[in-house]
């Protein structure tokens, strides 16, 4: 047996980064590399991502708590600070992403990043171009993983690609109304029932180094943004408590809202650096942005620039 090659997405685990991890690991077998490769997971699923992987009949992928001295493909991200324990221990041995890079390497690698909506997009070309045939599950993953990086398509990281892509995998996957299965999706995890707002805030959390200072982004994505109004206060004050926990300079959650098409950033720290970003008054900690729902395109970009 050939030594584990371990595929991994980000932490705080995302359906692109997990659905990726286990669409890679098949598309190797599949494409005939030789190795052994194992998706693997470094954080807990989440409600939507657990929602696609029963819905397709995949099983949660192993965990792998520490990378040191292992063999590691990244999927989904290619930072240090975003990625597993013992990365800089790791051989990283591949990257397929479609993040901005921060990443160094002492000798070539293959490292395909395009800036498409997804990875599930490249990957799904991969398996297009290279292999005889996609399984009707791994084509159900991929799509459902286009359709969350993506907020249905609405967010505006879109691509004709990913579009593409997401329509070639429904029809392998037999779902006929596109849209609504990414409504479907989205829905899963959607509700903040049963949920701390710390819970919440960190469900899909970045940290960034802006110019030496530290900041960390949360984002949840609703279909009704009511539950985390009325929460406000209980997630503004978390948020402060994180920041002074952690040492950031500025910490932000978006809840985004898909039906509307905008995103309530609620703010702790350097509040006058998100005025200035985009140009809008902070009341209460809190500002609401239309037409802002991708963190990675409208909201990183903007408050890096202003650090
Ligand atoms: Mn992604």
């Amino acid at each position: 047996m050939s030594e584990e090659v371990y595929i991994i997405g980000h932490m705080n685990p995302d359906t692109d980064s997990i659905c990726s991890a286990i669409a890679y690991a098949e598309f190797k077998k599949q494409a005939g590399f030789s190795g052994n490769y194992i998706a693997a997971r470094i954080g807990e699923l989440n409600p939507e991502t657990a929602y696609v992987l029963n819905r397709f009949g995949f099983r949660e992928p192993v965990l792998l708590e520490d990378g040191a001295g292992k063999k590691i493909i990244l999927v989904d991200h290619n930072e240090e600070s975003q990625s597993i324990e013992g990365y800089s221990e790791a051989e990283i041995v591949e990257v397929i992403d479609h993040h901005k890079i921060n990443f160094r390497c002492s000798k070539p690698i293959f490292y395909h990043n395009e800036p498409l909506g997804s990875t599930a997009t490249i990957l799904g070309e991969m398996f297009l171009s290279r292999t005889e045939r996609i399984d009707k599950g791994v084509a159900g993953i991929l799509l459902s993983a286009i359709l969350s990086d993506t907020v249905v398509f609405k967010s505006v990281t879109t691509t004709d690609r990913d579009i593409e892509v997401a329509n070639k995998m429904a029809e392998i996957a037999g779902i006929d109304d596109v849209k609504s299965f990414g409504i479907e999706v989205k829905k899963a995890k959607s509700s903040l029932k049963g949920l701390s707002a710390k819970d919440v805030i960190f469900s899909d959390f970045k940290d960034f180094d802006f110019n030496g200072r530290k900041v960390g982004i949360g984002q949840i994505e609703v279909v009704d943004s009511r539950e985390a109004v009325d929460r406000r206060m209980e997630f503004i004050d978390e948020l402060e408590k994180i920041r002074l926990e952690g040492d950031y300079d500025l910490v932000v959650l978006m809840v985004t809202n898909i039906m509307e098409e905008g995103s309530d950033l609620m703010v702790a720290g350097l509040t006058e650096r998100i005025e200035k970003a985009f140009k809008a008054k902070v009341e209460n900690n809190r500002v609401y942005l239309k037409d802002v729902m991708s963190r990675k395109k409208q909201v990183v970009p903007q408050l890096e620039g202003v650090f």
